[in-house]
């Protein structure tokens, strides 16, 4: 074959999926419905990609829930908790949701990019075992409707490094020689039922999950190469390079290798002749951003290839479920903007316009060529993405430097003006996203009601969440949000440089979906973005409000990012917007302000070589952020996890005065881990679960704390559950905070 893709969405173009799936799962519709619904958006999906010129088709590319919950069905490796429950999808929802009594899976980032899977639990009892049933189903449904379809599978190596371990288990990956004939079975099973090529995912040959990638590919793919009876093998590998693995790979009997040429290079196809008697499928439009393909440079790597693989395909570098479906329904898109962008549906397009080229040469498609570099000399030329004001303030604002005066000295200053009480009550920012908000951003955006009545409503929001904490006894109070959709899009709607979709659904787990921002130009704040929201909600009390902002790592990472710049120099830029955002909020008397970075792991780079320089600009941009006020103003962070693993350190070099991070689920063993990096700021470990609706007891508060004490000094610790409240009702919040500062007032008593 000649033009693919590694993999599309699935949730459907108006997230019909999601809407089905929830509905089934609320009892208001049945698995017929479901059924129905789900093999209309398979069709329509497949028929449009072959429409658009591919000539092989990825199929049981569909999921209900996540593609590495689907390898587990497939393998046979369930967890047993939910063996009991007879009907295969409810228990695959059981497996990925839980239910009253069964706990799910855990949820982890897929590489580096924002989809979560699940993670499979491998024990000493799992008893691997193939059904193939659904890949069979799917491959059966695209081949009657006529379509080249080629089946995707996550491999055997890739399945096992993304699992964990379990009651006494050893290193999943230990267990591979159990997979192998399973997936030659499964081969076997696929070239009966029709299929020319199969598609094997090993996304994690590009990592350092293992430490001989290259060894586990040999084995495997050695192994299910010499299986006579099988589809041609299309190894994928995507998000970086296979380095040793390409001729470990190359060496086998497998017909095809898949190249991610955007985050890797093609350098190293030329010195790997055996290379010459397979298929290259060169991954040459970026299937996770949504910058539009710059043509002549794909035809450049491309003709480099052409020598030295036995045939060229063209694709994405990777499934393109991590960009929106298309551009079409963005009607708030300028012309020129517009003509800079490729979503999933573009994408295929440039794939085919490629593949074209390849065969009836560019001058074929020159007018989509001329279209094309067109367009991205307008980009390189247009003001927005080179405003010299902006460049200067940054460089102004790194001149002035990004060190704050010695944590101790703030410390005293800040506890003179603030004059808290020993282990300060608070919460992270949000509070329950109430039926009332829901209603009035609803109507808001089908213009039933305007912008005043909007935000009269959403002030009474913020009334009643001080009068709530007033009424709890909270020390230091937030203002609760309930003006902001999400805590990123809200700041990428008032920067200038971002645009926010309208439509750019992008599934982040399960039914989840996110719309992330897209940064294209310099970053600019036109006006503060959230003075009169901590403003009016400190006119409402004596007790000090917590000004809130999104860190600029955490923008980033959940926004789709310029690809003109290092990522640094955007960081650095939205640094400066938030920096201005704190100047103000000091400015209008906050005393305290809250800068998240939930996301700071998540842009850790996949090979551990590449780690400390991300750390570096990762840790300067939040520094810069935060660097513009007083010793006497105190800057809070808010990470949102317990295992740092590698950013560990990174922690302390913020230097923020008051850190809170989720610790209720690790029993207080963070706050070990940040004593043993020289972690002397303040910290409020989270002292109970938020992601759990139940109500946690004064006295596992208090036991909580105590642990707390044990390795904290009163003086540097704070009290607060893990994240924010947002997900939870309003009964649930109210009750497990009065029992916070009830036990705070316990353990303050006996200090
Ligand atoms: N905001 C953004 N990206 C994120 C998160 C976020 N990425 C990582 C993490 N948090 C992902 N978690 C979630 C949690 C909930 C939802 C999506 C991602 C969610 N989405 C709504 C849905 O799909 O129904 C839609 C939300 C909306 O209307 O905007 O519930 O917090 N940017
Ligand atoms: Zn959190």
């Amino acid at each position: 074959f000649t033009a693919t893709t590694l993999g599309s969405a699935r949730i459907g173009p108006k997230r019909q999926l999601k809407r089905a799936i929830e509905s089934y799962w609320a009892g208001r519709t049945d698995q017929t419905q479901l059924h129905a619904l789900a093999t209309d958006l398979r069709r329509d999906g497949l028929q449009k990609l072959h429409a658009a010129g591919l000539d092989s088709v990825p199929v049981n590319t569909f999921s209900f829930y996540d593609q590495v919950l689907d390898t587990a069905v497939l393998l046979g490796a369930l967890p047993p908790r939910v063996a009991t429950i007879t009907d295969d999808l409810d228990r695959y929802f059981a497996a990925a949701r839980g239910t009253g009594r069964i706990t799910p899976l855990e949820m982890t980032k897929w590489f580096d990019t924002n989809y979560h899977y699940l993670v499979p639990e491998i024990s000493a009892s799992t008893e691997f075992a193939l059904d193939p049933s659904k890949v069979l189903g799917e491959l059966d449904e695209a081949l009657s409707l006529g379509i080249p379809a080629r089946p995707v599978i996550v491999g055997p190596i890739t399945f096992l490094l993304l699992s964990k371990a379990v009651d006494g288990g050893g290193a999943p990956i230990d267990r591979l020689d159990e997979l192998i004939p399973l997936y030659r079975e499964l081969l076997s099973r696929l070239r009966s039922a029709g299929a020319e090529w199969v598609q094997i995912d090993e996304p994690a040959l590009v990592t350092d999950l293992h430490e001989d990638p290259a060894g586990l590919a040999s084995r495997v793919y050695g192994e299910l190469g010499s299986a006579s009876d099988r589809p041609a093998i299309l190894v994928a590998s995507y998000f970086g390079d296979l380095r040793d693995a390409l001729p470990a790979l190359a060496a086998t009997d497998v017909e095809g290798i898949a190249l991610d040429l955007v985050r890797g290079t093609a350098d190293a196809v030329a010195t790997v002749p055996a290379l010459t008697s397979k298929l290259l499928v060169a991954g040459v439009v970026n299937g996770r951003n949504i910058w539009r393909n710059d043509l002549s440079v794909s035809l450049a790597t491309l003709a480099t290839l052409l020598g030295s693989a036995a045939s060229v395909a063209v694709s994405t570098s990777c499934s393109t479920l991590h960009v929106p479906y298309s551009l079409e329904p963005e009607t708030e898109l300028d012309d020129t903007l517009r003509s800079w962008l490729a979503f999933g549906e573009e994408k295929v397009a440039e794939v085919v316009t490629l593949s074209t080229a390849l065969r009836d040469g560019r001058e074929s498609v020159s007018a989509t060529l001329d279209a094309c570099s067109q367009a991205l000399a307008a980009r390189r030329s247009d003001p927005r993405v080179h405003d010299g004001q902006v460049r200067e303030q940054v460089a102004a604002a790194l001149r002035g430097g990004i060190t704050r005066g010695p944590s101790t000295d703030r410390r005293t200053a800040q506890n003179e003006r603030l004059n808290l009480p020993e282990v300060p009550t608070t919460t992270i920012g949000s509070y329950p996203q109430t039926s009332a908000i829901r209603l009035a951003r609803a109507a808001l955006r089908k213009n039933e009601i305007g912008v005043a009545e909007y935000e009269q409503r959403m002030r009474d929001e913020v009334a009643s969440v001080i009068a709530l904490q007033e009424d709890l006894g909270l020390d230091v109070l937030v203002h609760g949000e309930p003006e902001r959709n999400d805590m990123v899009q809200y700041f990428a709607e008032q920067l200038d440089g971002f645009f926010a979709t309208e439509n750019g659904w992008v599934q982040s787990y399960g039914t989840r979906c996110v719309r992330p921002p897209i940064l294209y130009g310099d970053v600019r704040r036109p006006h503060a973005m959230t003075v009169a929201w901590i403003d009016y909600a400190q006119s409402l009390t004596d007790r000090p409000v917590k000004g809130m902002l999104t860190g600029p790592v955490t923008i980033l990472a959940w926004s789709f990012v310029r690809d003109d710049q290092p990522l640094a120099d955007s960081a650095n830029q939205i640094a400066v917007a938030i920096r201005a955002e704190t100047v103000d909020l000091e400015a209008a008397g906050i005393g305290i302000i809250q800068v998240d970075e939930p996301a700071l792991r998540e842009l850790l780079p996949l090979r551990s070589e590449d780690q400390s320089a991300y750390l570096t600009w990762a840790v300067d941009a939040f520094r810069l952020s935060t660097s513009g006020v007083r010793d006497s103003t105190q800057i809070h962070t808010h990470l949102c996890y317990s295992e740092f693993g590698a950013v560990i350190g990174a922690i302390a070099d913020l230097d923020a005065d008051v850190t809170s991070i989720e610790a209720a689920r690790s029993h207080m063993e963070v706050l070990d881990d940040l004593n043993s990096i020289g972690y002397s700021n303040s910290v409020g470990p989270g002292v109970y679960d938020i992601h759990s609706p139940r109500v946690p007891e004064v006295g596992e508060i208090v036991a909580s704390l105590k642990a707390a004490l044990d390795a904290v000094p009163s003086e540097r610790l704070w009290i607060n559950p893990d994240c924010g409240l947002k997900t939870r009702s309003t009964d649930e919040v109210e009750a497990s905070l009065r029992n916070l500062v009830t036990a705070a007032h316990m353990v303050r008593s006996e200090l």
